[in-house]
């Protein structure tokens, strides 16, 4: 989105990536922020200056200032901590703080390892590995939305957008139902205003950028 001053905030952003979280997050932030879109097939990630920033070479990176903020979560917890007026995140001392930190740390812990293992057929013992299986993430997610309609009830949170924007990717390789608490829950996220301006701006994006043919 554009503003009347000059953005602290750049987005580092590849279309058809988990960018679209970060593209979804400053959307619900509402602050003005500069958005850096490439194609992977520039090899722009893989640049010195990037690799100086985010040592993984992937997207989305968000840079506030000066200062780099890689991985999805850390940069949710750090742009609504630091964006407070937006009201995407409990604070320290609220109640609903450890359960909001829980599903940020689920998103990446747990349900991005499920999901690779159900897509790759891995085979795991459950009591072993970090994040379970993917059935045991499911079933814990379908009862963290009971009350809904977000993960902390009634207050929508940078929480939503990081285990929403999971959940988008997972319909999108069509391991996620699309009825039930999760279909439902994915049925709310995608009617938010933020969400579809995000995903005007990933289609354009992927205009700009088109799949190279084979
Ligand atoms: N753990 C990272 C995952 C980001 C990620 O996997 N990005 C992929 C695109 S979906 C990427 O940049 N891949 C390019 C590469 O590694 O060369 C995060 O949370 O930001």
């Amino acid at each position: 989105m554009s503003g009347t001053h000059t953005p602290n905030l750049t987005l580092y952003f590849a279309p058809r990536t988990r960018s679209f979280a970060a593209l979804w997050l400053l959307e619900e932030l509402g602050e003005p922020y500069q958005l850096e879109s490439f194609d992977f097939a520039t090899g722009r990630h893989k640049q010195a200056d990037y690799l100086a920033l985010n040592p993984m070479g992937k997207v989305p990176l968000v840079v506030d200032g000066e200062t780099p903020v890689p991985e999805i979560g850390a940069m949710a917890i750090y742009i609504a901590d630091r964006y407070v007026a937006a009201g995407l995140a409990p604070a320290a001392t609220d109640a609903a703080r450890p359960a909001y930190l829980r599903w940020m740390f689920f998103a990446s812990a747990i349900m991005e390892p499920a999901f690779a293992q159900k897509l790759f057929g891995w085979e795991a013992s459950a009591a072993t590995v970090a994040w379970g299986s993917y059935e045991q993430m499911m079933q814990v997610l379908a009862d963290g939305l009971t009350e809904g309609p977000w993960l902390l009830g009634e207050t929508f949170s940078a929480a939503d957008v990081v285990v929403g924007n999971n959940l988008v990717f997972g319909q999108m390789i069509g391991i996620i139902p699309t009825d039930g608490p999760i279909g439902e829950y994915l049925v709310r996220l995608k009617a938010r205003e933020a969400f579809q301006r995000a995903e005007a701006i990933e289609m354009r994006e992927g205009e700009r950028f088109p799949v190279a043919a084979e």
